[in-house]
């Protein structure tokens, strides 16, 4: 054998393990995702499928998009998946930075996606958006995350707010029936998106694996009278809007980035009526908003209302103030404060609003008087 052709033959040999390697080692770290071995990314280059499973073709670290037909009958279901946008944990503003426990959990639970419709959720704490955690920024951070024993899969969590590699999802990746604890320090102050990291990414995501949390500032926010907690996340069913049944996961939607549903905490419709956010005239209010992706960049706008101040992609540095809609991207979140001078229903919503037709809508219900001076006229009769 020539040296050009044991050079040709090495190529051929490490070209395709060597430069997956390296490239993964580059966009992921060395020990993000890493429970997503090389065998498993080299695998996802064919496709294959099986009468129970199929996997698209994919090139994605990991386990490429696919679903498992879902035994109904063996999963739990729950009333109510949406999370109630008043739950807001409140911390007291300190002089120092503390040390914080959080417990999640991960169950996959059916729940009601639409009026008549039920998906296979995947949850952190059995709600979607999970529940939101809130430290001090310099707080150190103790999280443990316990896989239900039901669950199918594996999960994990990366936390935006983790300064190291993938955010702690190799640390906190855990079998069914495992739990593990990561220790984190929170750097920066803001609002920062959580998500599940074990591979398919996105399939774990849009099942519900997201939520936010917040690192409050130094000297805290600005006093508010109420506080709200909204996520925006896609839902890829086979069926089309507003078909009725269980729905199973369509990962070749999510790979055409064509969701079905565009939902603000979790489902259709989960704030509005009585979960509607409520707060009444003369208050003002502040928003977390966040938006899990896993394809769609949200325009955040409330009808009728105007934002005093938005705290552009939750940076808070800077405040634009009178905004009337603002970009939140995949994977992002801001910050909007708006006082309530008006009363009356308002709807919040994607404002690329062919959205709302797939349920990227909720109310904020303000209790209180009209004002004439803000507003007055006639209703007309027409529709
Ligand atoms: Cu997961």
């Amino acid at each position: 054998m020539t040296i050009s052709e044991f050079l040709k033959l090495l190529r051929s040999v490490w070209f395709p393990v060597g430069a997956f390697t390296v490239l993964f080692h580059l966009a992921f770290g060395a020990t993000g995702w890493a429970s997503a071995n090389l065998l498993n990314v080299m695998n996802v280059s064919a496709t294959f499928g099986t009468a129970s499973s199929q996997h698209l073709m994919s090139v994605g670290p990991g386990e490429g998009p696919h679903f498992h037909p879902v035994e109904l009958d063996r999963m739990s279901r729950i009333p109510e998946v949406a999370k109630d946008a008043s739950e807001v944990p409140q911390i007291p503003v300190r002089k120092t930075p503390s040390r914080i426990q959080y417990h999640l959990k991960v169950q996959e639970v059916i729940a009601t996606l639409a009026d008549g419709t039920e998906y296979l959720y995947w949850t952190y704490d059995r709600t979607v958006p999970g529940p939101m955690l809130r430290a001090r920024v310099g707080d150190t951070i103790e999280l443990t995350l316990e896989n239900h024993r039901t669950s199918t899969h594996d999960h994990s969590i990366d936390l935006h707010a983790v300064t190291g590699p993938g955010g702690g999802g190799a640390l906190t990746a855990v079998k069914p029936g495992e739990k593990k604890t990561m220790v984190f320090k929170a750097l920066h102050a803001g609002v920062f998106i959580y998500h599940c990291a074990t591979p398919n990414v996105p399939t774990h995501i849009t099942n519900g694996l997201y939520g936010l949390i917040v690192i409050d500032p130094e000297e805290g926010w600005p006093a508010v009278d109420r506080e709200f907690y909204v996520v925006q996340g896609e839902v890829y069913t086979q069926g089309g809007v507003g078909q009725k049944g269980f729905q199973p996961f369509a990962p070749d939607k999510m790979m055409a980035e064509n969701p079905v549903y565009i939902v603000l905490n979790g489902r259709v419709k989960a704030l509005t009526g009585e979960r509607a956010l409520q707060a009444r005239q003369g208050e003002t209010i502040r928003i977390f908003f966040g938006n899990a992706g896993v394809s769609r960049i949200a325009s955040f706008h409330i009808i009728g209302e105007i934002f005093d101040k938005v705290y552009p992609e939750a940076a808070l540095n800077r405040v634009n103030t009178s905004v009337q809609t603002t970009l939140v991207p995949a994977g992002g979140a801001t910050v909007v404060e708006l006082k309530l001078e008006n009363s009356g229903d308002y709807i919040l919503l994607d404002h690329a609003i062919s959205r709302i037709d797939r349920g990227a809508y909720g109310v904020l219900s303000v209790s209180g008087d009209p004002v004439p001076e803000l507003l007055s006229g006639k209703k007309g009769s027409g529709k």
